[in-house]
Order: structure tokens, then C-alpha cells, then sequence
């Protein structure tokens, strides 16, 4: 259950990358030396029931998160348009809310919005960074090219890494190659087997959707791992034999990163890959506001509340 063990996951944190998780987020969202104090950022979760409806203890989840970094969090007491309007008339500076598609939070003052894609990229790139003591120059894996991994390439070549990529479908490494500019071109490797690329780098960004294929056989020593992928890609004793230098949780590195990201002073534009293939893209990468819709993100399994269960594949939600 997160809201039982936020503090238990967050000594673990200290213990792997030497930060909290508000350090960490704090350092991912990009916001500066001088962050926002979350006192004053009263933050408001909306449970959403279109789709498939509400999830047991979602909201709960995002509440704690948001509490624990400091933030003065509530439930809206109705959900959806209702919970909104509560929102609003409560001053709250941040909506939390997620549907069956989309998770994000909005600044309702200043109108910025994040997305949980390309926040848990930003958060699992920069704790790679701080296990690894730095990414500059080193070769990370990326496994698994949907939005999330295709987020995580783009923060990993901002840090200076080089990249291999890796997807089952092979013409994913291509379309974000060619995606890329001739500079970053350069520092990126496609066409390797699992095998071939692990060999090459103990850095890996697992993102994939797959199950347990990766065996600790396969892995190299001193492998590092930074996963949100759902479910992991390590099968259980690669987990265990390398679980001081790896990091996989669902939610609260994602969560948090956004909340700090949403109280960045420029409005700024919606923070989340598009679609390689749709989508306007401004130069930076971002999407346009209003452009989210052509995003498309799925999870095959997701881990909430310390339970693995099934989701959806059609959906991806967490169940
Ligand atoms: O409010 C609720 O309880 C539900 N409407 C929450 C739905 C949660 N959303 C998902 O599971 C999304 N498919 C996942 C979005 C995360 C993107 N990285």
C-alpha cells in the first residue's frame, strides 16, 4: 500500500541515489535551485469515473504522495466535473487526475499542465543518473520504445548519455532514430539483439511493457536499473541479485515529479511525447496544449498498493 509505505520507499531512495524523493523530483521537474514551497501549493485530487470507472485506493495513493512531499492534499469530495468545480472554489493551486488514457496534473492558476509519461521519464532518468554518478558520455539501455521509453530517450540524450535502443518491434529503434537530430543520431545504437546490447552497458532504462525476460544471467555485473516499465523486466532473482541498484515502483517518483513540474513559472506546454508518427511537436519536443488527444500510452500489468495485478490490455489502467 503507498500511503502505508511512502516513508519505507523513500529511505530506500536516500539509500540508492542519496536523495529523497522531493530532492529528486525537485531536481527532475527542472524548476531550480530555489523550488516553489509546497505549503503553499494546496493540491486537489479529482477521482474520475469515465472508462472503466474509479480504482479502489487511486486516489488515496495520489493523496498520500502529495502529502508527504508537503503539500496540503485533499479528495475532492465528488468526482469528475463536480470534483473540479470543489477544485476551484478550494483554491486549490494543482488538480491531480488520471482517466483511462491520460494521467496529469494541471495548475489551475497558471494553467500548466504535466503529464505522468514524460514526468516518470524525467524522474527515473535523473535517479539512473544519481546511481550511476553521472550519464555523461556512458551508454544506456532503453528497453521498450512506447511513450515512455521514447520520453526516456529524449531525457537520457539531454543528460549526455548515449543510447542503445532496444523494442521488440524493431522498427521502433528506427522511427526514433530518424526522429532524432544528425547530432544525437550519432550517439545512438539500434539493431542489437537484448543480448548483444546488454553486453555493451550496465545501464539500463527498462520501459517495456514484458514480463520477467530479462534473467540475471543476462545481466552484467554491476548492472543498474531504473524501471517503471510495468510489470519489470528482470525475472525475480535477477530483482533480488541486483535490487540495491535498481528502482521500480508505479507511481510516486511519476507523481511527484509532476507536482513540481506543474509549479514551473512559465505556463509552458503540455509535457508528454507525442506520438512519433502524429501529432505537432514544438521544437523543444513538447506537445502543444490541446494536442494531448493524439497521444496514445498503454501499460500491459501494473503494480498499485504493493499487489500485482492484471490490467486491461485494451487500457492499460491500473486495476
Ligand atoms: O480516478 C480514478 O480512480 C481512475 N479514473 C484512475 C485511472 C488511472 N489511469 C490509468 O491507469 C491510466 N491508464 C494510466 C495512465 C498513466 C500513464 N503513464
Amino acid at each position: 500500500m503507498i500511503p502505508e509505505k511512502i516513508k519505507e520507499f523513500d529511505r530506500e531512495l536516500i539509500e540508492k541515489t542519496g536523495c529523497s524523493l522531493k530532492e529528486l523530483a525537485s531536481e527532475a521537474s527542472g524548476i531550480g535551485s530555489a523550488p516553489p514551497k509546497p505549503a503553499a501549493h494546496p493540491v486537489a485530487v479529482i477521482p474520475v469515473t469515465a472508462g472503466q470507472g474509479t480504482i479502489k485506493g487511486f486516489s488515496e495513493a495520489l493523496h498520500a504522495i502529495a502529502a508527504y512531499l508537503g503539500f496540503p492534499a485533499f479528495i475532492t469530495a465528488a468526482p469528475d466535473v463536480s470534483g473540479l468545480v470543489e477544485a476551484y472554489q478550494s483554491d486549490a493551486t494543482i488538480a491531480l487526475m488520471a482517466d483511462d488514457h491520460l494521467y496529469a496534473a494541471i495548475n489551475l492558476k497558471t494553467r500548466r499542465a504535466t503529464g505522468n509519461d514524460e514526468a516518470t521519464a524525467k524522474g527515473f532518468t535523473t535517479a539512473l543518473q544519481k546511481m550511476a554518478g553521472g550519464l555523461k558520455g556512458k551508454a544506456v539501455l532503453v528497453i521498450g520504445l512506447g511513450p515512455l521509453g521514447t520520453a526516456a530517450a529524449q531525457a537520457l540524450l539531454q543528460e549526455g548519455a548515449d543510447l542503445i535502443l532496444y523494442d521488440l518491434l524493431r522498427e521502433k529503434e528506427a522511427a526514433l532514430l530518424k526522429s532524432c537530430a544528425t547530432a544525437e543520431q550519432q550517439r545512438i545504437t539500434t539493431g542489437l539483439t537484448l543480448e548483444q546490447a546488454l553486453a555493451r552497458t550496465h545501464l539500463i532504462f527498462d520501459a517495456s511493457p514484458g514480463e520477467a525476460f530479462i534473467p540475471a544471467a543476462m545481466l552484467p555485473t554491476g548492472a543498474i536499473i531504473s524501471a517503471p516499465g510495468l510489470p519489470l523486466g528482470l525475472d525475480p532473482t535477477a530483482a533480488q541479485k541486483f535490487a540495491d541498484h535498481l528502482i521500480h515502483e508505479p507511481l510516486q517518483i511519476g507523481t511527484a515529479v509532476m507536482l513540481f513540474q506543474a509549479l514551473a513559472k512559465s505556463r509552458g506546454r503540455f509535457e508528454r511525447p507525442a506520438e512519433r508518427s502524429e501529432g505537432r511537436r514544438e521544437d523543444d519536443g513538447t506537445v502543444p496544449c490541446g494536442e494531448e488527444d493524439k497521444i496514445t500510452h498503454s501499460f500491459k500489468e501494473a503494480v498499485v498498493y504493493g499487489s500485482k495485478k492484471k490490467v486491461l490490455p485494451q487500457t492499460g489502467r491500473f486495476l
